[in-house]
C-alpha cells in the first residue's frame, strides 16, 4: 500500500474533573492525531499523546518527529512494523502504528488485520479504577462490584500507610470473591512502608500491587519477604521485552504502549511475560477514543485479563463522532474498533508541516 497523505491534527480535550498524575494536575488531555492516506482513498487514523510525567518524551519532541515524516514518507510504502525507525520516541510509533493499523483495516475491509488478527475473543473485561483520596472509594467499588465488574485497581500510596492499608482492605471485603483487587502505590513507598502496608492487609485477597517501591531496584527483595505479588508498569519503560527475564519475581507486567512504543513492542512485551508466567495487562495511558478504542483489539489479542481502560471516564469529551461504550465491566472489540476509526474534524484542528 502507497502513501498519498500524511496529515497531523492536534486536540485538547476537558477532564471531567482534574487528573493527578505524578507532579503535575491536569486539566486537559492534549495530543496529535495522524492521518493516513492510501492511493485508493482509504485512511488510517492514529494517536500520539505522551503523558506527562510517565513519558519520556514531550508531545512537542513527538510532534517534530512526525511533522519530519510527514514531509519524506508520501510516495512510499505505508509500513507496518515501525520499529526499524529505531529513533522514533515511544508515542510516536504508537500513533504510525496505529494508524498504519487503522489503515490496512479501512482498506481491506478487515476489522483487526495484523498483528492485531487473533479474533478469538469478542471482547475484554475492563478493570474499574478507583483513584483519588476523596470519600466514597469503597462505595464505588460496591457500585463496581454490582455493575460486574471483574477487576477493580485501587490506588495507594497518597495517604499514610495504615490509612491506605485500611482503605484497601475496606475495598477488598465490598468486592468480595467474584472481583479481583489490584492496587498501584506508583512508586510512593520505601521498603519499610511496602513492608507495613503488606502487615496491614494480612487476609486479604490482592492479585498484585504495581509498583510499590521508590527504588525499584529493591521490587526482587520485597517480593521475596512481601505478601503480596508485585507488577511492573513504570519500570518497563526504557526496558527492553528481553530483559523481562531479569525479573522473575513480578507476577504481572501493565502494559501501555503509548509509553512503550507502540502495537508490535507491547506484543513482544506480552508474549516474553507469558513465556515467563507473568499476567500481561494491557493498559491505557489516557488516549483519546482513538487510542483507547484500538487498545480493545491488542488487549483482544494478548489474552484474557480485565484491561485497564477506565482513564477514559475521565475525559469529558472526545475527538470521535460516537463515543466509547465505557465506563463498562466489558467491551465489544467490533463496536470500540469501529467507533475508534471514525473522528469528529471539529474537534481537531490541522497543524501545518
Ligand atoms: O499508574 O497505572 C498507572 C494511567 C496513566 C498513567 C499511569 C497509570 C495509569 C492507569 C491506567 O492506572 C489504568 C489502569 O491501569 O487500570
Ligand atoms: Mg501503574
Amino acid at each position: 500500500m502507497k502513501l498519498a497523505g500524511f496529515d497531523l491534527y492536534h486536540y485538547k480535550l476537558p477532564f471531567s474533573e482534574p487528573v493527578a498524575l505524578k507532579r503535575s494536575l491536569l486539566q486537559h488531555r492534549e495530543g496529535v492525531l495522524i492521518r493516513l492516506t492510501a492511493e485508493d482513498g482509504s485512511v488510517g487514523w492514529g494517536e500520539t499523546a505522551p503523558l506527562p510525567g510517565f513519558s519520556p518524551e514531550t508531545l512537542q519532541t513527538a510532534t517534530g518527529q512526525l511533522q519530519e515524516l510527514s514531509l519524506s514518507l508520501p510516495g512510499q510504502e505505508v509500513p507496518g512494523d515501525w520499529t526499524n525507525h529505531a529513533d522514533l520516541v515511544p508515542s510516536a510509533r504508537f500513533g504510525l502504528e496505529l494508524a498504519a493499523w487503522n489503515l490496512s483495516a479501512n482498506s481491506s475491509g478487515e476489522m483487526s488485520p495484523k498483528p492485531l488478527n487473533d479474533h478469538s475473543r469478542e471482547g475484554v473485561f475492563v478493570n474499574g479504577l478507583l483513584s483519588g483520596l476523596s470519600d466514597g472509594l469503597v462505595e464505588g467499588a460496591d457500585r463496581m462490584r454490582a455493575a460486574g465488574y471483574r477487576a477493580v485497581k485501587l490506588k495507594v500510596g497518597g495517604r499514610e500507610v495504615e490509612g491506605d492499608a485500611r482503605l484497601a482492605r475496606e475495598v477488598g471485603e465490598v468486592l468480595g470473591d467474584g472481583v479481583s483487587l489490584r492496587l498501584d502505590a506508583n512508586r510512593a513507598w520505601g521498603l519499610g512502608e511496602a513492608l507495613e502496608f503488606g502487615r496491614g492487609l494480612t487476609g486479604v485477597r490482592v492479585e498484585y500491587v504495581e509498583e510499590p517501591l521508590a527504588e525499584p531496584g529493591r521490587l526482587g527483595e520485597l517480593a521475596g519477604m512481601w505478601g503480596l505479588s508485585v507488577a511492573l508498569d513504570e519500570s518497563l519503560v526504557g526496558m527492553g521485552p528481553e530483559d523481562l527475564g531479569g525479573d522473575r519475581y513480578a507476577r504481572a507486567v501493565v502494559l501501555k504502549p503509548t509509553l512503550l512504543g507502540g502495537l508490535y513492542r507491547t506484543l513482544r512485551f506480552a508474549e516474553e511475560a507469558k513465556a515467563l508466567g507473568m499476567k500481561a495487562v494491557i493498559s491505557s495511558s489516557y488516549e483519546s477514543g482513538v487510542g483507547t478504542g484500538a487498545l480493545v483489539a491488542l488487549a483482544a489479542a494478548v489474552g484474557d485479563e480485565p484491561v485497564g481502560l477506565d482513564t477514559y471516564r475521565r475525559l469529558a469529551e472526545d475527538v470521535i463522532e460516537v463515543p466509547l461504550d465505557l465506563p463498562a465491566p466489558f467491551m465489544d472489540v467490533r463496536r470500540a474498533t469501529e467507533a475508534a476509526r471514525r473522528v469528529d474534524p471539529r474537534k481537531i484542528e490541522a497543524l501545518s508541516g
